[in-house]
């Protein structure tokens, strides 16, 4: 088994040091603060853009990064497989009031596939790569493969109730050092041009500071055949349906080709993604 496999199996998650190059975060930059601004002038209000490839908003470095071959390489490794499924590219914004994106993995235990989830690290990924320094996100590593501690949910108990991302106020009023009373909890801190690559069954949170600009991509990987075989698998399949139609893409590039391709096969399969 590669190191990289290994080592994400066994915490939870790999980070991948400078992985953009200055002229490609140049550009994704350029491609971020167009987002930023709509944003600050209401076009949406959210705390991340989900469809990055949305005609509205794309931008040709979006496809120079789904073909970034450090990245590709990376996954390949830790899927222990040469061709991977793609889902979905979207950016993470932060937000204009302090917040918290409360304690969560991201199927949770009354979820049908929960437990094969836990049992299927290695054969999943998410990312977030940063474009500009980002400490947002908080991790307990080695606990995607594994039951909840007591301990953990506890914690997490205390927010019951909340809002998935809450007044960063209102949480502190629940433990004034939250998010890192949660136990074995770290802050990930990642540098403009990192990677972190990680399994999403791993307890986490984040932070958004109003002050600190963030715009980090986020998106995933999965083994081929694990969308046919759980919903929980089809995330990102229910929206992009401009990607129906992608010739406003232009060159789509020798990674991200086949893995559009693929895409739309498995979108008209599940039409209605995750929420079917
Ligand atoms: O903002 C982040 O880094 C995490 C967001 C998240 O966990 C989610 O949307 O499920
Ligand atoms: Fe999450």
């Amino acid at each position: 088994m590669s190191s990289l496999r290994a080592d994400f199996i066994g915490k939870g998650y790999v980070l991948l040091k400078g992985v953009l190059s200055d002229s490609m975060l140049a550009d994704l930059r350029e491609a971020t603060d167009r987002l930023l601004d709509m944003r600050t002038q209401g076009v949406f209000d959210d705390y991340r853009y989900q469809c990055l490839l949305d005609p509205k908003v794309f931008h040709r470095s979006y496809i120079d990064f789904l073909n970034l071959e450090t990245l590709h390489l990376a996954s390949a490794d830790i899927l222990d497989c040469a061709k991977f499924d793609f889902g979905a590219l979207a950016c993470l914004l932060g937000s204009i009031d302090p917040k918290l994106c409360i304690w969560h993995q991201d199927f949770a235990p009354h979820d049908p596939d929960y437990e094969t989830l836990l049992a299927g690290a290695g054969t999943f990924l998410q990312y977030n790569c940063a474009l500009y320094d980002d400490a947002s996100l908080w991790i307990v590593e080695g606990s995607h493969d594994r039951s909840r501690t007591e301990a953990e949910t506890d914690y997490a108990s205390g927010f019951n109730g909340f809002e998935f991302i809450s007044d960063m106020d209102d949480c502190t009023r629940i433990d004034e050092d939250a998010p890192a009373g949660m136990p074995g909890c770290m802050n990930v801190r990642l540098s403009a041009g990192d990677c972190l690559l990680y399994d999403s069954m791993l307890w986490h949170a984040a932070t958004y500071e109003p002050d600190v600009k963030r715009a980090t991509l986020h998106g995933g990987f999965r083994q081929p055949g694990l969308s046919e075989e759980m919903k929980a698998h089809r995330w990102g399949l229910d929206h992009n349906d401009s990607l129906l139609d992608p010739g406003y893409l232009g060159e789509l590039g020798p990674y991200f080709g086949p893995q559009l391709e693929r895409f739309l096969e498995l979108k008209k399969m599940f039409p209605k993604g995750a929420l079917d």
